[in-house]
């Protein structure tokens, strides 16, 4: 199958200048796994043309959201054209912090991930149900409902990456258990395998996000359908590096 190892680093809204620079030289200076990792950091918008322009050439950088379709008169977004000319490969859509706090749909992230798709752009699109929805025992209908909404609007999924990122464990300490990640994760390949077809279920990369950190990064890597991590608090930290190399 090999499917190559993938950490993303979501800086979120944080940062500033200097602080930027520091982790960007923590990140320059680091010794990974060469090709058998992807590394992509996603800094806040005001910051990808410098980040890109002071990171090692080997990692990438990603835009932390993009507008559903050309841009234009709508204050405030950025888009996807702009990722072209600024040259920004890749772009974080569906975020549960977007869809939450500012009320995206199944529907628009879909059209999203198809609109930077049609730009050439790479996508990391995440999914994640919240604990209520866990509690209730609804976990995979709702992530299966979230795919299904990117299923509808892509028909080639080379330059996807799919997120599960449980809402409740995001930014709470409380990670999965790796036991947690790996049966979601297997039951949204099992999806892709019935709904999309068996090459793309065997090809995707399913990472997994929230309160991932340095210590247990290796745990959540052994587990087999765990292809790798989006990373928020710790990927503004040295551990971020320690990540990185937990597939080794
Ligand atoms: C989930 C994750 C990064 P954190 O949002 O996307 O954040 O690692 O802080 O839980």
């Amino acid at each position: 199958m090999g499917r190559k190892f993938f950490v993303g680093g979501n800086w979120k809204c944080n940062g500033t200048t200097e602080e930027v620079k520091k982790i960007v030289t923590t990140l320059n200076e680091a010794k990974v796994p060469g090709e058998d990792v992807v590394v992509v950091v996603s800094p806040p918008y005001v910051f990808l043309p410098f980040v890109k322009s002071l990171l090692r050439s080997d990692f990438h950088v990603a835009a932390q959201n993009a507008w559903v379709s050309k841009g234009g008169a709508y204050t405030g977004e950025i888009s996807a054209e702009m990722l072209v000319n600024l040259d920004i490969p890749w772009v974080i859509l569906g975020h549960s912090e977007r869809r939450q706090l500012l009320n995206e749909s199944n529907e628009f992230v879909g059209d999203k991930v198809a609109y930077a798709l049609s730009l050439g752009r790479k996508v990391i699109a995440c999914i994640g149900e919240t604990l209520e929805q866990r509690e209730s025992g609804s976990t995979f209908a709702v992530v299966a409902e979230q795919t299904k909404a990117i299923a509808a609007k892509v028909s080639n999924w080379d330059n996807v990456v799919l997120a599960y990122e449980p809402v409740w464990a995001i930014g709470t300490g409380k990670v999965a258990t790796p036991a947690q990640a790996q049966e979601v994760h297997a039951d949204l390949r099992k999806w892709v395998h019935d709904n999309v077809s068996a090459e793309v279920a065997a090809s995707v990369r399913i990472i997994y996000g929230g309160s991932v950190n340095g210590g247990n990064s290796k745990e959540l890597a052994s587990q087999p359908d765990v292809d790798g991590f989006l990373v928020g608090g710790a990927s503004l930290k040295p551990e971020f590096v320690d990540i990185i190399n937990a597939a080794t």
